[in-house]
């Protein structure tokens, strides 16, 4: 994807533009900026200067104002600022025009997180669908010739007959990448499928952690597991999803599983690259939904994680069956704020407080996430060969058998199964044939 500024890296002015006139704004917009600083430093940008940009309506050509563009024009310029983030959706021609008034690199909130996604993705699924992300990006705003295809090209004005523009070509480059892309994704897709296919034979269920980017999933992921992911104060610290297999305080195994976090309005461009990665997580036998309580943003955070699981179809029920809120960070709060937040988990259901960093509190969430585990009994019809009988034997001490019938060659059993025994038993009778 196109590094342009990640190997700038130079001084950045973040700027957070939102309409004066929106009042339901979930978050003020001062820690919309904030947040926006962080992403910036995320990739090492030096940020020097930050800025709210109130905006009465939208100048069409250039988002901001006129007024606003000067004043910045004058900073740029003083402050020998390198790049511009604006923290929102530019058009191309916005992004463009702006570029030119100010005369340095300016880049939107979706070519950010590219940015850090191109960064930090290290799988090769990781590194395609970012790469995805980036060409469908670059496509709509494909207005002059870019580097990195001029050097694939190679003999220049080979590709495309007489008259052809650059563009088009460039486009058409594009376009051929994309499929290529697409493709390669499908094969790693299959394989994956594969792996999944493999790992849901083995007896153990999934645990996935899922959170707002910084909440702190691999701390804890750290924490139960003795792993070393990266855990830092820092945007999207995490992009490719990491799996381990732990054991709960009753002996049950489980597998982690820690992944990228949420931020709020995620491109859709993006939304639909990490789909495959976040489908992971609707498999999961069990989900945490990992928050940072002590975040002033918290409630905001919350809604943003709620709608990218439901998009992902993990509705209501789903998320009362299989759902587990893990409240973060709560060594950070004082005896005020734990004191109603106390009150406030004594209403809720599923939730555990614990400190990802202290370890406090992490001992109820092993049980919780035991108690998950086999809270869902659920009734399946089972085919058991005759002469199999110590899987018969077995249905009885693991399950609650509700009816069983002999017919010739097989006995059919009725039985109330919960989750994890429903996957040691599909294991078992794989292992036999
Ligand atoms: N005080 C405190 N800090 C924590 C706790 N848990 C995590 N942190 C800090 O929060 C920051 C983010 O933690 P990560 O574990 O990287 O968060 P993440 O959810 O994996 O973030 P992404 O991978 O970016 O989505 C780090 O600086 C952690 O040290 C906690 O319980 N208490
Ligand atoms: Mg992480």
């Amino acid at each position: 994807m196109g590094n342009e500024t990640a190997e700038g890296s130079g001084r950045c002015l973040v700027i957070h533009p939102y309409l004066s006139s929106d009042r339901e704004r979930l978050r003020p917009p001062s820690s919309r900026l904030d947040e926006a600083v962080g992403l910036a430093e995320a990739i090492s940008l030096d940020v020097v200067d930050r800025e709210l940009a109130p905006l009465r309506q939208v100048t069409p050509a250039t988002l901001l104002g006129g007024g606003k563009v000067s004043e910045i024009a004058e900073r740029v310029k003083a402050d020998e600022i390198d790049l511009v983030v604006v923290d929102g959706t530019l058009t191309p021609g916005q992004q463009r025009n702006l570029e030119k008034k100010w005369q340095c690199k300016v880049i939107d909130r979706t070519g950010l997180i590219l940015e850090i996604f191109g960064e930090r993705a290290r799988t090769r699924e990781g590194v395609l669908q970012v790469d995805l992300a980036a060409l469908n990006y670059q496509r709509s705003r494909l207005v002059r010739s870019w580097t990195h295809l001029e050097r694939q090209r190679g003999g220049a004005g080979f590709l495309g007959g007489p008259g052809e523009s650059q563009l088009e070509l460039d486009r058409r480059i594009i376009a051929d990448k994309i499929v290529k892309i697409e493709r390669e994704l499908e094969d790693v897709k299959r394989t994956r499928a594969l792996h999944r296919k493999a790992r849901e034979r083995v007896p153990y269920p999934v645990v996935a952690l899922v959170g707002y980017t910084n909440a702190g999933k691999s701390t804890l992921f750290n924490r139960l597991t003795g792993a070393q992911v990266l855990a830092k104060d820092l945007l999207f610290a995490t992009l490719d999803p990491t799996m381990r297999l732990i054991r709960l305080p009753q002996g049950r195994k489980v597998i982690l599983s820690d992944t990228v976090g949420f931020i709020s309005d995620l491109p859709t461009s993006l939304v639909a690259a990490f789909r495959a990665t976040l489908e992971e997580v609707l498999s999961a036998d069990v989900i945490l939904h990992v928050r940072d309580v002590a975040h002033e943003d918290a409630a905001a955070q919350d809604a943003d994680v709620r709608k990218v699981l439901d998009e992902l179809g993990i509705d209501d029920m789903a998320r009362s069956q299989r759902l587990i809120e893990v409240w973060n960070k709560i060594d950070l709060l004082d005896e005020e704020r734990r004191a109603v937040l106390s009150a406030e988990l004594a209403r809720a259901s599923a939730t555990v407080t614990v400190s990802a960093q202290t370890g406090e509190g992490l001992d109820g969430l092993l049980r919780g996430i035991e108690a998950k585990l086999s809270e869902f009994a659920v009734p399946i019809e089972v085919l058991i060969p005759f002469g199999d009988g110590e899987t018969l034997a077995w249905l009885f001490r693991n399950g609650e058998v509700l009816a069983r019938a002999d017919d010739g060659d097989a006995t059919h059993v009725s039985v109330l199964l919960a989750e994890d025994k429903k996957r040691q038993l599909e294991a078992r009778l794989a292992r036999k044939g």
